[in-house]
């Protein structure tokens, strides 16, 4: 179903020193949410080529596994709108975190606000901005201690409203709300805080979720496009920015694939 670029390495590049990634800085411990699927997943297994210790959590243990052992990480099964969830993870990660990524969210639906569904805009806004919240309240010592980044997987959604949209665009456009306070606020600190938009990303869950289980409904989404972005390439913008200089802060990058021009100018190939 998802395309996965040839691209997806675990092993450290032979240039790399131990304890830097492969650009020179510190990577230590980098933890993913959402990383049981897509852009969580493809993330954790490019940081930890970078030679990150990577703390994949997400809800589904098995998946989490795996993908853990796969690249030496760990796995904690962590729902992120739970306060005790995210307090475990945050003990479990330990003193060495360096990177927070904030993956975990999505799309639940597509009806017009006439015929909303308040309890899957609860939901998205749950995960989409408590969320990302509480995983970035919660890990924030811990960052300044380490003078560590934090970096939120948004979406072009946080743009502006589009039909169909309302509930997931006001809670990506909430979520980026708090990437915009934060590095208001902390300006004196030596946390990074950094955010990247996607937009049409082709992963095996995104339009699935979104589309409650219709396959059909989900596959109309990508339908023609020759190429839409699939989770290696978002992972590899959030890999680029985590190794950037110390100095260096990304304030945002939106990512579209080529054919995607703008939300609703998408070339579609008969
Ligand atoms: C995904 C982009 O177009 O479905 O976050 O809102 S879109």
């Amino acid at each position: 179903m998802t395309a996965q670029t040839p691209s997806q390495s675990t092993s450290q590049t032979p240039s790399q020193t131990p304890g830097r990634t492969s650009s020179g800085t510190r990577n230590g411990t980098a933890v993913v949410t959402g990383a049981s699927s897509g852009i969580g997943a493809a993330t954790a297994r490019r940081l930890a080529a970078e030679g990150f210790s990577v703390v994949c959590a997400a809800r589904r243990r098995d998946r989490i596994e795996e993908l853990a052992a796969g690249i030496g990480g760990r796995a904690v099964a962590c729902d992120v709108t739970d306060p005790q969830a995210v307090a475990r993870l945050v003990a479990e990660a330990g003193d060495d975190v360096t990177l927070v990524i904030n993956n975990a969210g999505g799309a639940l639906g597509m009806e017009p606000v006439a015929e909303a569904d308040l309890d899957a805009w609860q939901t998205m806004y749950a995960a989409n901005v408590l969320g990302a919240a509480a995983v970035t309240k919660a890990f924030l010592p811990t960052l300044i201690e380490n003078q560590g980044q934090v970096i939120f997987v948004t979406s072009t959604a946080a743009d502006g409203g589009y039909e169909g949209g309302a509930g997931y665009c006001a809670a990506k456009a909430a979520e980026r709300s708090i990437v915009q306070s934060l590095r208001l606020e902390i300006v004196d600190q030596p946390v990074r805080v950094a955010e990247v938009a996607p937009g049409m990303v082709h992963t095996e869950e995104f339009s699935l979720t979104r589309f409650h289980g219709d396959q059909e409904r989900a596959d109309k989404v990508y339908a023609g496009v020759a190429a839409p972005l699939v989770a290696d390439d978002i992972a590899d913008v959030i890999s680029w920015i985590a190794t950037r200089p110390e100095h260096v802060n990304i304030d945002r990058i939106t990512v579209r694939p080529r054919a995607q021009a703008a939300q609703h100018k998408v070339h579609r190939e008969a």
